[in-house]
């Protein structure tokens, strides 16, 4: 079987929040061989370099850390993730989470195109369901969600003209989420999951149950990988480490499952800060992830009568 190609695209985008360092992470995924890990698995590769924002002029925001770069990016990803899709699976390698905010849009354009439901899985301890007027930090990296399924107050951003309906939205992985965050999702019919429910159900279990969802509606489906997924005595190199993550288990076997539904039409690898990192470990540990995503295994799955 002729494996689907796999298109590299760089988005050194740090706007989404204070702490800089998220530009260096396409870099830190060329190095630690990611192009190569998925020719191993036989996919043809290309790798399209980085994209550029739009050009923009800097204001000053009492409240929003750089809100015309990140608009500036918006456009710029959206264009990219929309001229990409057709040619294979992109792989967004980031960058912050606010990449997420051109990346789904594009996707969610491309999904239009084909007349066909776009749904996106959010692998995440935050939410990012904010809004520019209900974030406390200011940090645009929390709102991508919240711009996606079309919520108001993203002024001067790019219209999202077909919103990702909220049932075809999982966000697993949670444990950090912000009050007006909880308040605002809770109205809505996103699927979330916190790691209390994993530690006590598995992580296969919802996740298969939305895999299922997707592959009834013909979907197509976006994968966002935030580095604080995982838990930080794994993968240290993110700015907002939170404790009680996804063990490096719980990683791949999520990427394993991606893998073998053949649902997974884009992908996300966000918040790799390898100014944070330890002797490259977490730029390593996402490239192997992501090779599981892409058909990496042990061994094919015996049929065994235990
Ligand atoms: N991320 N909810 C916090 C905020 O600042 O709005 C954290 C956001 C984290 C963003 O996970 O990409
Ligand atoms: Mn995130
Ligand atoms: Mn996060
Ligand atoms: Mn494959």
């Amino acid at each position: 079987m002729s494996q689907s190609p796999c298109i590299l695209i760089g988005c050194p985008l740090d706007s989404g929040k204070r702490r800089q360092g998220c530009l260096m992470g396409p870099d830190a995924y060329r190095t630690a061989g990611l192009a190569q890990a998925l020719r191993d698995l036989g996919h043809p590769v290309e790798d399209r370099g980085n994209v550029r924002p739009a050009p923009f002029t800097a204001k000053d925001h009492p409240k929003i850390v750089a809100l015309e770069e990140t608009i500036a990016w918006t456009t710029a990803l959206a264009d990219a993730s929309e001229t990409a899709m057709p040619d294979g699976v992109p792989i967004f390698m980031g960058g912050d989470h606010a990449l997420s905010l051109g990346t789904v849009l594009g996707a969610a354009r491309h999904a239009k195109t084909v007349d066909r439901p776009l749904f996106v899985l959010w692998l995440d301890a935050h939410t990012d369901f904010h809004t520019p007027q209900t974030t406390d930090s200011g940090n645009l990296h929390g709102t991508p969600l919240g711009y996606v399924t079309g919520r108001d107050g993203f002024d001067g951003f790019p219209i999202v003209d077909t919103p990702v309906p909220q049932e075809n939205i999982a966000i697993i992985g949670l444990r950090s989420v912000d009050a007006a965050e909880r308040a605002a999702l809770q109205d809505t019919d996103v699927t979330y999951v916190d790691m209390r429910e994993i530690d006590e159900t598995g992580i296969a279990k919802p996740l298969s149950a939305f895999l299922a969802k997707v592959a009834a509606a013909n979907g197509l489906l976006h994968v966002s990988l935030d580095v604080d997924f995982l838990d930080p005595s794994v993968a240290p190199a993110v700015g907002t480490t939170v404790p009680g993550g996804a063990t490096v288990r719980e990683g791949h076997l999520v990427m394993e499952m991606l893998h073998d539904s053949g649902l997974m039409t884009s992908l996300d690898l966000v918040e790799l800060n390898p100014f944070l990192d330890e002797r490259g470990r977490t730029a390593t540990l996402m490239v192997d992830l992501t090779a599981s995503a892409f058909g990496r295994r042990v061994f094919d799955r015996p049929t065994r009568a235990y």
